[in-house]
C-alpha cells in the first residue's frame, strides 16, 4: 500500500520540494546476473524534524528501510515503517544500521548510470515533502558479500 500511494503522489508533487530536506552521497551497486534487490546507500538532513516515511525509485517494485540488530551473535534485518530525522542532524542510511532495499528490480543496474528515486518525508501536522534524487551506480564488489533477506 504505501508504494501505491508513494507512486500516486509521485505524480502530483512536482511543486512539493520546497528545500527542508537534503539528500546527497546517494549509490547503489551494479547487479550481477538474476540478482533481485540492491542496497540503496545515502544521507538525508532536514532543517526541521521529521519522519522519512516512503522510498520509492522507478526500477524497483518497492523499496524498503532495514534496521539491522546482532541477536546472539546473529545479523538480523527488519522492516520499518518510519525512520525519524532529528532537525538539522544528518541521517546516513548505508548497509551497517538503517539502511534501504530495493525489492524486485525491474531491470538491471549498470555501473556508471544513475538510478533515480524519491524519498518521502513527513513533518508535524502531516505536512509531506518528497525529494528526488539520483544514485550514482557503482561497480560490483569483487567478493560478493552482500547481504542476504
Ligand atoms: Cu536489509
Amino acid at each position: 500500500m504505501r508504494y501505491v500511494f508513494a507512486i500516486a503522489a509521485l505524480l502530483c508533487a512536482a511543486q512539493a520540494w520546497a528545500g527542508d530536506v537534503t539528500v546527497s552521497d546517494a549509490w547503489t551497486r551494479a547487479t550481477a546476473p538474476g540478482q533481485q534487490g540492491a542496497a540503496l546507500q545515502f544521507s538525508i538532513v532536514s532543517k526541521k524534524e521529521a519522519q522519512l516515511v516512503a522510498i520509492s525509485s522507478p526500477v524497483a517494485d518497492a523499496a524498503e528501510m532495514h534496521s539491522m540488530t546482532h541477536e546472539n551473535g546473529v545479523m538480523k534485518m527488519h522492516a520499518v515503517e518510519s525512520l525519524t530525522l532529528p532537525a538539522d542532524k544528518v541521517v546516513d542510511l548505508k548497509a551497517g544500521g538503517y539502511h534501504v532495499m530495493l525489492l524486485n528490480l525491474k531491470k538491471p543496474l549498470k555501473a556508471g548510470e544513475k538510478m533515480p528515486f524519491t524519498v518521502t518525508v513527513q513533518f508535524a501536522g502531516k505536512r509531506k515533502e518528497m525529494v528526488k534524487a539520483s544514485a550514482e551506480v557503482k561497480a560490483p564488489m569483487e567478493n560478493h558479500s552482500q547481504h542476504e533477506h
